[in-house]
């Protein structure tokens, strides 16, 4: 008997060309317009599906889980996944995979980018020139804090803490320190620049700090007020990671109460809402999640999750092998080996 064709759900809009090499070997249902889904529409949508191309904006939990009896792979178009739930979908026995790498470069510049424009005011002062409020130049306005020689920390050493390293090292002359749940070795330390410090010492000495590490549980408000208030007054805050990892309350606080120098935001807890007392404020810069957002690297990372997604389906030259699985290995052999409509 004939093979069905696997079932895939689309649940944005990516790129249609890439997207068209599923629909070679799938069904596939787009998503034609940016669409929110609550839960139910998401279990809805993966009820009789093999596999789903999902952006960070989608929740895979486990009633969506349980409700997919067809389910064998969730392709993550994104670095992050706490959007999923790998401990259940491993137990579902269905892999997951994410977009590592292709977006690491594209993601620090735009951490050096807040960087630099909320430490040099950039974003304020084209503001205020915009506003007409530039009558006369004047010696002593829009001092910011020097970025070339000053001390860069770096919380989370994963691929993208190691880009942002390198240009502050090798390009700005900064003094780099870096905290991670583990040290690297000498040889990468060495070549980012990167020195080890304890997280009370990354705070208390860090110039401008960034934050590049995954959100979980664990990690939630981890820059809260007590953080906040072992950093300098003058320091810089930059986040690009997930929204969780700061207390915007505390930080809109500091900023405001000037215990905090300025901040750079490209991710919030509850996006895309940001909180009015961060849009009240002048010294911070916000930008909505662009982290990736260049056409090379957003077309990389949706290659990269169309790779993975055939792959674990049994398709084309790297079945049974997704490039970069985040759920276990056993799963990942497990699932590829399978046909499309009996998974359990
Ligand atoms: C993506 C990101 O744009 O990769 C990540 O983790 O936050 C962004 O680069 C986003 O995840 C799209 O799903």
């Amino acid at each position: 008997m004939a093979q069905s064709r696997p079932r895939v759900w689309v649940s944005q809009p990516l790129f249609d060309d890439i997207v068209g090499q599923v629909a070679a070997h799938c069904d596939v249902r787009a998503t034609p317009e940016v669409t929110e889904y609550g839960q139910d529409a998401i279990a809805a949508a993966l009820r009789d599906c093999d596999g789903a191309l999902v952006t960070l904006n989608e929740r895979i939990g486990t009633d969506a889980i349980a409700a997919a009896p067809r389910l064998r792979v969730i392709a993550n178009v994104g670095v992050g996944y706490d959007n999923l739930d790998v401990a259940a979908l491993d137990a579902a026995g269905i892999v997951a995979t994410n977009t590592p790498d292709v977006l690491t470069e594209t993601t620090a510049d735009l951490g050096f980018a807040l960087l630099m424009a909320a430490a040099r005011r950039i974003v304020e002062s084209e503001r205020w020139l915009r506003e007409g409020q530039w009558k006369q130049w004047s010696f002593s306005s829009m001092l910011g804090a020097d970025v070339h020689g000053s001390t860069l920390g770096i919380l989370g050493m994963g691929r993208i803490g190691r880009a942002i390293a390198r240009r502050g090292h090798h390009g700005f002359g900064m003094k780099v320190l870096y905290h991670n749940r583990s040290r690297l070795p000498a040889g990468v330390e060495r070549e980012t620049g990167a020195q080890y410090v304890d997280f009370d010492a990354l705070l208390a000495q860090a110039d401008h700090l960034v934050l590049v590490l995954p959100y979980s549980p664990a990690s939630h408000h981890l820059i809260g007020a007590a953080a906040l208030a072992r950093m300098k007054p003058t320091a810089t805050v930059v986040n690009i990671a997930r929204g969780g990892l700061v207390d915007e309350i505390a930080l809109a606080d500091a900023l405001a109460q000037g215990r905090l120098g300025a901040a750079g935001l490209d991710v919030y807890e509850g996006e895309p809402a940001v909180r009015p007392e961060l849009l009240a404020l002048r010294n911070v810069v916000l930008t909505p999640h662009i982290g990736s957002a260049s056409r090379h690297t957003r077309r990389a990372m949706v290659q990269l999750a169309v790779d993975n997604l055939l792959a674990a389906l049994g398709i084309g030259p790297r079945a049974g092998h997704p490039p970069t699985p985040v759920t276990a290995k056993k799963t990942t052999a497990a699932v590829a080996g399978q046909g499309a409509a009996e998974k359990r």
